[in-house]
Formats: structure tokens, C-alpha cells, sequence
């Protein structure tokens, strides 16, 4: 089986880190590879930096189509160009926050997530309220680390998002702590130990899942929205993506 774990920042150090993640979780007949666009945003930290990214995250899907890939994760917490990808790929894509929250409710009835900044948390509550987990989420903190932090220093970053996971245990009547950035997915244990509740951790829960869907094969239908898109044109630098 083919994973293709996309990173949609173009930090090759951070894509390195979610690749060995995603190897240490994967069954032994599953080959990852970790990628991330050839352009775009060093680091996903706001709607811009979103809307760049999610046409590298196409681009990789596209490459992948071409190495027969079996599933695809999108390793960044926006789930950027999610249902964008899944329309040109019958292979299940999942997004690491969808899967973060689809399985922390299996292991509690409510969670809270702690992502990187605060001014990014309403993407999480964007996505928490779309995909329906509004009434699992207690509350979604922010340890306050710029992503590129959790390479440059990740022994402070792993600090403050203990200090607020523990925070979240003692104030938020919480069960499990969902992580919100693909580049905390190193930390995983390490702050599970800390806090002392389940940790959720999107890269190697959605790894878990696609080989699942794969197995069982389930792929995405292609019968409605996530048909492939009308051929059409596309013009200027977007020359390529057209029919
Ligand atoms: C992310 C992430 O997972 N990768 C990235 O560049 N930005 N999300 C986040 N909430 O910080």
C-alpha cells in the first residue's frame, strides 16, 4: 500500500519529521512517502498562507495520481484543499484534523485541541463546526508557537503545549487533547506522559485510518460533489491544471 503523506508547507525539515511519524505507526506492507509542494508557504499560519498552499497540495495529488498512490494524507491541521484533492483522486484522502477529531471522540466524549497560534484557532473552529464535531470540542487553546518554532526550538514549544494541555485537563472537563499542527506529531508521547490523558495526533491517526479505508476498499465516491471536476481551461501559471 502507497500512502502519500503531503506536508502543504514547503519546510523539508517538518516534512521529514511527519514522514518518520507517519513510518512509525504504518503496518509493515505500507510505503510512505512524505512530500510537500515545490512552492508555496514556508509555514500555514492563516487564510493566505492557506489558500497558496492548497494549489501545491493539488499539484502533489496530481503526482501522486501518477505513482499509483492507494491514500493520501494532507498533513497540516487546515486541512487545506481537503475536499479540492479528494475530487481529483478516487483514492481516500484524509485530512489530519478531520482524523485528530473523528477519533478522539472514539476515545472520549469531549476533547479540546491545542494548536499553534492563537489567531489561528478559528481555522480549527471553522473545521470543528463543518464537519460536525462542534459538540465534542470543549475548546480549541493555543500554546502560542509560530509553526517554524516547533523546528527551531522544539524543546520550549513542547513546554508550552504541556503548560496548556494541563491546563485544558484541569479547566476544560475534557478526556482526551487533540494536537493541532502536523509539525507537533514528534511530541506525541511525550506529551501524552505529561498531560496524562489520551493525546490525538492527526498524522499518525489519519495514516491509521486511509490504511483502514484501503484495506476495507473504501474509496472516494465519485457519484456527486467529489465527481472529478467539469474539464475546462485554466489559464496563466494555472495552464497545467486544466483539461
Ligand atoms: C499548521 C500545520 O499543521 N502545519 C503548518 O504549517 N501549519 N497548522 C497550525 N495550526 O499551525
Amino acid at each position: 500500500m502507497l500512502i502519500r503523506v503531503i506536508n502543504p508547507n514547503t519546510t523539508a525539515a517538518m516534512t521529514e519529521k511527519i514522514g518518520v511519524a507517519a513510518r512509525e505507526v504504518a503496518l509493515p506492507q505500507t510505503r510512505i512517502v512524505a512530500t510537500h509542494p515545490r512552492s508555496g508557504p514556508v509555514s500555514i499560519e492563516s487564510h493566505f498562507d492557506e489558500a497558496v498552499a492548497a494549489v501545491g497540495v493539488i499539484e502533489e495529488v496530481r503526482d501522486g495520481e501518477r505513482a499509483g498512490t492507494d491514500a493520501y494524507v494532507l498533513a497540516c491541521f487546515g486541512d487545506p484543499g481537503l475536499l479540492a484533492a479528494r475530487e481529483i483522486t478516487r483514492a481516500p484522502v484524509i485530512g489530519i484534523a478531520e482524523a485528530a477529531f473523528h477519533m478522539a471522540t472514539l476515545v472520549a466524549t469531549r476533547f479540546s485541541v491545542v494548536t499553534t497560534l492563537g489567531r489561528t484557532a478559528i481555522i480549527a473552529e471553522h473545521l470543528l463546526q463543518s464537519y460536525g464535531f462542534s459538540g465534542h470540542c470543549r475548546r480549541v487553546r493555543a500554546a502560542e508557537i509560530p509553526v517554524l518554532e516547533l523546528e527551531s526550538d522544539p524543546d520550549a514549544a513542547y513546554h508550552r503545549i504541556v503548560e496548556e494541555g494541563r491546563r485544558a485537563k484541569a479547566e476544560d472537563g475534557i478526556g482526551a487533547i487533540v494536537l493541532g499542527c502536523g509539525g507537533m506529531a514528534d511530541l506525541r508521547h511525550r506529551i501524552a506522559e505529561a498531560v496524562g490523558l489520551p493525546v490525538v495526533e492527526g498524522v499518525t491517526a489519519a495514516v491509521k485510518l486511509a490504511e483502514g479505508l484501503v484495506q476495507l476498499g473504501l474509496a472516494t465516491s465519485k457519484h456527486g460533489d467529489l465527481a472529478h471536476p467539469r474539464p475546462k481551461a485554466f489559464t496563466g501559471m494555472f495552464q497545467h491544471l486544466g483539461a
